[in-house]
């Protein structure tokens, strides 16, 4: 009976030191997830190397949610993303411009 109560506390102390491994993980988010900010694309121009973003609230540009054109660091991530769908992206300030520097549809 000793060696199973043993057995329990072993147990229950390595549930313990799971979750919080866990929990620690998801206070900590990579800075890739935790910087994007949410958004809906409404129009790719290719030629031009610009995006169309419905974007909720960008906490590292400040900005609040709306519609707008962005520039793109690299006209490959046009290709990743079309019209209508919901995504997940980065945008930094270069110049005068707001550019996004990655993009991700979500699923
Ligand atoms: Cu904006």
């Amino acid at each position: 009976m000793r060696k199973l109560n043993a057995l329990l506390l072993a147990s229950a102390l390595l549930a313990v030191a799971a979750s919080s491994h866990a929990a620690s993980h998801a206070g900590a988010p990579m800075a890739s997830s935790a910087d994007m900010a949410d958004g809906e694309i409404r129009k790719v121009d290719m030629d031009n190397k610009k995006i169309t973003i419905k974007h909720g609230v960008i906490k590292s540009l400040d900005m609040p949610g709306m519609t707008m054109v962005f520039q793109v660091k690299d006209a490959a991530l046009l290709n990743k993303v079309k019209e209508g769908d919901k995504v997940r992206f980065s945008a930094e300030k270069s110049g005068s411009a707001i550019v996004v520097t990655d993009i991700q549809p979500v699923k």
